[in-house]
């Protein structure tokens, strides 16, 4: 799939290894501050060099939720990709594609060409990267139905579609999952007929078996790990419980209530050595998570798929603030008929959404102090409903109150209509494809003795999360096109590429 071969002394093309080396400049600004009121910016340059492996890997996906609308409605999409499969709607014909991939169907600027136009290339060609299309699928779920009867279900797909990928899903059956009833609420008990029975540490096992006989079986390289099903209660932090790796072992041997099913396949997971997605609100990375994935240097990336809402607040209030113009207000609405939305109308499911879905714009506000004082926020109000008869159609309805120019206010209303599945299964693909790039870049500073991962914690998938889960200390970057741009020029800095700039100077000349 690659196209892009970059001509640099600081690139080199390793064909014996199968590696692609750049060194790169790093550059960033120091600030500090003077008694007398100045600001002292010193620019700063750290030498980088860069090793990415070019060898693709055989890549398994297990989805924790694999019956769900998301988990059903990726499968359904990327058999249909792989089998070119296409269907017939009252619009017309209609062809398997990857819309709402940033990898698979966005372009970035690779630079001019003689005439000075702007090349773009898909984004998948700047690196070797997995195709979704080859990607090999499994999952877990409490509820037994076989994935073409979960795709019904979901009420996503059109039916032609859904009668063409019939022999490819109707012999899918979720593995068995952990069902603790008080992570989720009481009326998922109904659809809970697929669970194991036993201790945690049983599960333990048992989810660490399942992964290791899925990679065997397939003869994968690699396997990533998503949660995608049901939105748990927050769990509490307990001292001594779930603080460190240590006792967190410690309370899954004790069967302690208070590990939750997505704790237990995090762990899992990063035993197995598989990064580890969570696609849900909750807190499923307590501290004895982190400090797991940290001692045994596996990836994980969380929480929450930023699909349609969020996602537009991350750009509009961006816009808003950097336009100089300060949101006083934002309060959105949801309705929704699928499960999801079913779960969520229990009060403990919904506030680990509202707490993810309220922080989407913190930086952004905390980033100008002309419009906001220390502390000051806007009002955010988030609210979602479960209305069956809508089924996966999410209706997202905003409104967004500013304070202008002296004294005025603007107020924008924003109605989005839109099968929630479709807008994640591509995020989802988003983040297995990153996720599983970023196990094969290491990198060195002078100061370090050796090749290194990055963290393990993936900052770098923020644009496809609501709440980013970022190593200790490191800030947390909500606004959409920052986290785009993040992307982009890592990809960039790995082939050896200065950063995206938008600058044109050479169009600034008579
Ligand atoms: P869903 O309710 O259709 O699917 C969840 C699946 O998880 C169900 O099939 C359920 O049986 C299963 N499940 C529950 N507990 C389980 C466990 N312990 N082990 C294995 N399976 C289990 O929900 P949907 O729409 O697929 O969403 C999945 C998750 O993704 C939810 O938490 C949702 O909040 C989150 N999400 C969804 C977005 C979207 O646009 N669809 C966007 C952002 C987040
Ligand atoms: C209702 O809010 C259901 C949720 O699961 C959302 O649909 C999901 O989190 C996506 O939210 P957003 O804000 O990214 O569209």
């Amino acid at each position: 799939m690659v196209s892009v071969k970059v001509n640099s002394p600081d690139v080199h093309y390793d064909d014996v290894e199968h590696l692609i080396i750049s060194r790169y400049s790093y550059e960033s600004t120091h600030v500090s501050y003077e008694e007398d009121n100045n600001y002292i910016a010193t620019p700063k340059s750290t030498e980088y060099i860069f090793k990415t492996s070019t060898t693709i890997p055989k890549l398994g996906l297990l989805l924790v939720g694999w019956g769900g609308n998301n988990g059903s409605t990726l499968t359904a999409s990327i058999l249909a990709n792989r089998h070119f499969l296409t269907w017939e709607t009252r619009y017309g014909t209609h062809h398997s594609n990857y819309y709402g991939s940033l990898i698979m169907s966005s372009t970035v600027k690779l630079g001019f060409n003689a005439q000075q136009s702007a090349v773009y290339v898909p984004f998948y060609q700047l690196l070797p990267m997995v195709h979704p299309n080859d990607i090999v699928i499994g999952g877990w779920d409490i509820s037994r139905l076989n994935l073409a009867a979960s795709l019904d279900r979901s009420c996503v797909l059109e039916p032609d579609l859904k009668q063409k990928l019939n022999p490819y899903m109707k012999d899918l059956i979720p593995m068995p999952s952990v069902y603790y009833p008080d992570f989720i609420a009481s009326n998922q008990q109904s659809r809970a007929d697929n669970v194991l029975s036993g201790t945690k540490q049983y599960h333990l096992e048992t989810i660490r078996k399942n992964i290791r006989d899925f990679k065997s079986k397939n003869q994968l390289d690699k396997v990533v790990v998503v949660w995608t099903a049901n939105t748990e209660r927050f769990s509490s932090l307990l001292p001594g419980i779930n603080d460190s790796a240590e006792n967190l072992l410690s309370a899954i041997k004790e069967n302690h209530e208070e590990v939750s099913p997505s704790t237990l396949f995090a762990v899992a997971s990063i035993l197995e050595n598989s990064p580890f997605i969570n696609g849900s609100p909750q807190n499923t990375f307590v501290p004895g998570v982190v400090e797991l994935a940290e001692q045994h240097r596996v990836h994980i990336g969380g929480d929450d798929f930023k699909s349609g809402q969020t996602k537009i607040k991350s750009v509009l209030v961006d816009f808003l603030v950097s336009a100089g113009i300060k949101p006083v207000a934002i309060t959105s609405y949801n309705h929704l008929g699928n499960n999801d939305g079913l779960n969520l109308s229990a009060p403990s499911q919904f506030k680990s959404k509202e707490i993810s879905k309220s922080t989407v714009v913190d930086d952004m506000v905390a980033c100008n102090n002309i419009l906001y004082k220390e502390g000051e926020k806007p009002d955010h109000v988030v609210v979602i409903k479960y209305v069956p008869s809508v089924k996966d159609s999410k209706r997202a309805l905003d409104e967004y109150e500013s304070e202008i120019f002296m004294g005025g206010r603007n107020t924008i209303s924003i109605h989005n209509t839109c099968e929630d599945s479709l807008l994640a299964s591509p995020i989802i693909i988003d983040l297995v494809l990153i996720t599983e790039l970023m196990t094969r870049v290491q990198y060195k500073t002078a100061e370090m003795p050796e090749f290194d991962a990055f963290h393990s914690i993936l900052s770098i998938l923020s644009y496809m999360l609501k709440a980013p889960l970022v190593p200790a200390g490191a800030p947390v970057v909500n606004a959409l096109f920052r986290q785009r741009n993040a992307i982009e020029n890592l990809f960039r800095a790995l082939i050896g590429l200065r950063p995206q700039s938008d600058m044109l100077l050479e169009h600034m000349a008579f």
